[in-house]
């Protein structure tokens, strides 16, 4: 089933891709595992797109999809969790309007105890830096999708140093061009490209 799931998607068949998800989450699959496959499946998408196989109107479907997917998953992934007392500043960077990750991951984040700030799409350093130093949260959550804007991350860390608040916010970051290249380049400290990963840094960084 997981790869109907995959091909659906691929195929931009929305009405068969949500039916697969009600089989699946019927049949006991996780809501995380779904998520998965559905990044699985778009990045193919996105793929066909760069190749010019597939055209923006394509892209807005894959998004249509996705939502209508994290519309049957959402109430599976939702449990009433006291708050761990952690806030976190989360938002995608300035000049990326992307946001179906992001807001997965707000989603677990606060299914998982922590108190997210979600400063939306399109977030300049500046009102980054604003946030962290108005929230006192020691998690700085960013998202990026387009590899242009990997450099305002890099400014958003500068800007922290700048205003005296490195020290106090771990920096983790996130989203399709990131790995270990770009989170040296823009000084994160921490980067993640899949929801698993990405909890268990937050509640490792709580740990220490
Ligand atoms: C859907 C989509 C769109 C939708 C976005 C809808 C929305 N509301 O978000 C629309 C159609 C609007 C769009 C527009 C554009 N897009 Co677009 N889009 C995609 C696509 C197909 C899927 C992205 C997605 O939602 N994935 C699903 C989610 C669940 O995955 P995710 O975002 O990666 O998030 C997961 C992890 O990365 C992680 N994560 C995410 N953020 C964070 C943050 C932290 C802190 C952590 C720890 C983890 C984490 O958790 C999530 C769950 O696992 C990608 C292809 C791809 N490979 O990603 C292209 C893609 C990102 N888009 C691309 C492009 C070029 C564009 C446009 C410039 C196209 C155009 N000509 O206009 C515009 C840019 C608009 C802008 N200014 O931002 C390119 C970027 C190429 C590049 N290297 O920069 C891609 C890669 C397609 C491609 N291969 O060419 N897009």
């Amino acid at each position: 089933m997981k790869d109907e799931l995959l091909k659906a998607l691929v195929n931009l068949d929305e009405e068969e891709a949500l039916a697969l998800v009600e089989k699946q989450i019927e049949a006991g699959q996780t809501p995380l595992e779904i998520v998965e496959i559905c990044k699985n499946g778009v990045e193919i998408v996105g793929k066909r797109y760069s190749e010019g196989h597939y055209f923006l109107a394509d892209l807005i479907m894959a998004e249509e999809i996705l939502k209508g997917i994290m519309g049957i998953v959402e109430p599976y992934l939702s449990v009433d969790v006291p708050t761990n007392g952690i806030s976190i500043v989360f938002g995608t960077i300035e000049g990326d309007i992307h946001d179906l990750g992001k807001n997965i991951m707000i989603y677990l984040l606060r299914s998982s105890g922590f108190q997210v700030y979600d400063l939306g799409v399109d977030v300049s350093p500046e009102q980054f830096v604003k946030a962290v130093s108005e929230t006192g949260a020691p998690i700085l959550g960013i998202s990026v999708l387009l590899s242009f804007c990997v450099g305002s991350i890099k400014k958003v860390v500068d800007l922290l140093e700048e205003a005296g608040l490195r020290e106090q916010v771990k920096v983790v970051i996130g989203g399709y061009p990131v790995n270990q290249t770009v989170k040296e380049y823009t000084g994160a400290d921490y980067y993640a490209t899949d929801v698993t990963n990405a909890i268990a840094i937050c509640r490792g960084i709580i740990k220490k």
